[in-house]
């Protein structure tokens, strides 16, 4: 029998459901030596296939991404022989500490996936973006958003003529999610915070940011993304969800008041950075319904967990309040 969920302190029933076999990949998995491997950015190819482009951290302490390639997305995983998107210092001196933390977005307008990737240098962190066709052959566009900034995704389509990256600078009054806008993908402006961190003992206080990239729903753009929670034993990663106005991206409509995941199983609580749950990607079945999430476990290792669109949205019916502009 598979183990059961315990439910959660504010809804009767999980939200999402991990995956009986988490982790579904580590370092144990791959073809060259790493140290660990997380934070997966996740696609539905043409033919089927489910592809995680993940965070891959060497024995040098520096990442690069790596795809691997499943029939299911859950087991039966080809994994590049070699890194499959590597820093390139000497044309790119913003990735000479490594490569990050990347989203994918499929655009259809341009036929290509786009990825936001944190590209990480002397200058601290930014938001880097490339275009692929395969994700064989790469088209960097360089640096979009400064140092520090991270957490980036593009929305798939324009908006009112242009092209939407949310994104999470970090500013003296905290990690807020922006959405910045652009004509060409190089040019960005129109910065708008999106979703401040809320403040004081709040689950999501201080810092906040996109995870997977936001999914396109006929309410608005559904969005888990996470709260950093400081403790006097280090930071705990959990995710809250929020809904946003499908033309104008800026505009919240709905917030979680609780988180709906955190770490809670083993693989999550104890790694190279324990208490971590980070979502870069997820997949929609074909029911246009059934999510898959694929979340870094603990800085260590993929975990996959199961949900569903339609219960994600009446969750937020029951569980956003205005109560957040009073106690920010
Ligand atoms: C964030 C990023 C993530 C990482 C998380 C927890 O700032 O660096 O890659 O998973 O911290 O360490």
């Amino acid at each position: 029998m598979e183990p059961k969920e315990p439910a959660s302190a504010f809804s009767a029933a999980p939200l999402f459901v991990r995956y009986p076999g988490n982790p579904i990949l580590s370092r144990q998995d791959w073809p060259y030596p790493i140290n660990s491997v997380f934070n997966p950015a996740a696609v539905l190819l043409a033919d089927g296939d489910t592809l995680l482009l993940s965070r891959v951290e060497d024995r040098t302490g520096l990442s690069h991404l790596c795809a691997a390639r499943s029939a299911n997305g859950i087991d039966g995983w080809k994994i590049d022989a070699q890194p499959t998107l590597v820093a390139n210092p000497h044309e790119y001196p913003e990735e000479i500490w490594g490569i990050e933390d990347p989203r994918i977005t499929y655009v259809p307008e341009l036929e290509q996936y786009a990825i936001a990737y944190t590209s990480f240098a002397r200058g601290g962190p930014g938001v880097s973006l490339a275009l692929t066709r395969d994700f064989r052959a790469f088209e960097r566009l360089g640096v979009i958003m400064p140092p520090e900034d991270k957490d980036a995704a593009l929305l798939p389509r324009r908006i009112n003529g242009y092209w939407a990256m949310i994104h999470r600078p970090v500013t003296p009054t905290g990690a807020h999610m922006w959405v910045s806008y652009s004509p060409d993908l190089r040019h960005w402006g129109g910065h708008m915070v999106m979703l401040a961190a809320r403040r004081g003992g709040w689950w999501d206080a201080n810092k906040i940011g996109l995870c997977s990239p936001p999914i396109e729903t006929p309410k608005g753009w559904l969005t888990i993304y996470h709260g950093v929670r400081q403790t006097a034993a280090g930071s705990i990663y959990r995710l809250g969800l929020a809904l946003f106005a499908l033309e104008k991206p800026e505009v919240c409509l709905q917030r979680g008041d609780s988180w709906m995941f955190g770490p809670e199983a083993p693989y999550e609580r104890t790694g190279d950075v324990k208490d971590v749950v980070f979502p870069c990607g997820q997949t929609i079945a074909a029911d246009g319904d059934t999510i898959h999430l694929y979340y870094g476990a603990a800085d260590s290792c993929v975990a996959m967990a199961t949900g569903s669109i339609r219960e994600l949205l009446a969750w937020l019916d029951e569980h956003s309040s205005v109560r957040e502009e009073l106690e920010m």
